[in-house]
């Protein structure tokens, strides 16, 4: 009897990889993608198939409305803390401190997350500038996505972004110098533990503080060299309608002894309703999905009975 085998699968992902390991030398290979240049769609696809990660040059973003929201960031954490619980629990929305989602994570951080211009920590403005500013980042690097791909419309994923009920968040992060005994001893402690993001696309400015790392396909950890300028990360959301073409990439934050890390996230989710699966148009003959479909409701709401550093996607995975 012939046995045929299954095609390779495309997606070489990370279920395999239990922890990531470190790695010795060091890494210079994240890819720095000027928005501007002609050949950032293919280039674009490439870091994405690659590292699901890249460093963003000439995105437009003005310099005064980022420093305006760290500096209302920065103030807020600053405030005593019985002030800032007054905008907390996150639940999921608001203030947290150490704990991180529902289900027990927790790490060396406090934050805020926002997805309105009601929140009632920070000067609303301020983050309403920042967030138009990010989301039209966001669509034009969307775009180029779908355009280096190929895909015809290249609004298919922008559109999702755009939508009046697309589901975004914001979120603020503060990581302090961790002076405890551990950090003293000279070892690093988790900011935030590892884990992928779940939606379309997240976009990633920090103070130029070391702490980033991502995880190679190889599975081992690298530092992201600290930068003022900005990361995109592919989402779980995004590999699904890609059909494992482009990757969620694991990352995590080490906290370090010697300067706060502060970070802000533009996470870009599709409106709940939508139905998350490949792109027919991307689908080449033959190929059939690695997942089972299913609505970015569905999926945000395992996403949330999960422990950060779970293998999400794990549960839609096709047997
Ligand atoms: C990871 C990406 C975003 O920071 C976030 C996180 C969310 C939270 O902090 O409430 C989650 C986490 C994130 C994934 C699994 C769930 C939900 C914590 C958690 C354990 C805001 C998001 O959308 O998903």
């Amino acid at each position: 009897m012939v046995v045929l085998s299954k095609p390779a699968p495309l997606h070489d992902h990370y279920a395999s990889i239990k922890t990531c390991k470190p790695r010795i030398s060091v890494f210079k290979g994240i890819p720095s993608i000027n928005l501007r240049d002609p050949k950032a769609k293919t280039l674009i696809i490439q870091a994405c198939q690659e590292f699901g990660f890249f460093k963003l040059l000439n995105h437009g973003v003005p310099m005064e409305t980022i420093a305006r929201l760290e500096a209302e960031a920065l103030s807020f954490f600053n405030l005593p803390r019985s002030v800032k619980d007054k905008a907390g629990p996150p639940n999921p929305f608001g203030y947290g401190t150490k704990g991180i989602g529902p289900n027990g994570d927790v790490g060396w951080i406090e934050y805020l997350l926002i997805n309105t211009d009601q929140n009632p920590a920070i000067s609303r403005s301020a983050v309403k500038d920042y967030v138009m500013e990010v989301k039209a980042v966001a669509y034009e690097v969307a775009e180029l996505m779908a355009e280096g791909l190929g895909i015809e419309r290249r609004d298919v994923w922008s559109k999702m972004l755009r939508e009046e009920e697309s589901d975004w968040c914001l979120r603020l992060n503060h990581y302090p110098i961790s002076q405890d005994l551990q950090a003293l001893s000279g070892r690093k402690m988790i900011g935030f533990g590892e884990h992928t993001d779940p939606q379309i696309i997240s976009l990633l400015k920090s103070n130029n503080t070391s702490g980033l790392q991502i995880c190679l396909k190889d599975g081992t950890w690298v530092s992201v060299p600290p930068d003022h300028t900005s990361f995109v990360t592919v989402g779980d959301a995004l590999q699904v309608m890609t059909n494992g073409r482009l990757k969620s990439v694991r990352h995590r934050v080490m906290t370090n002894s010697l300067k706060p890390r502060i970070s802000m996230i533009y996470f870009g989710g599709p409106p709940l309703s939508e139905t998350i699966r490949p792109l027919p148009s991307l689908m080449a003959k033959g190929e059939e999905s690695l997942y089972n479909e299913f609505t970015w409701r569905e999926y945000k709401a395992s996403a949330y009975k999960s422990r950060l550093g779970d293998y999400r996607l794990g549960l839609f995975e096709k047997a």
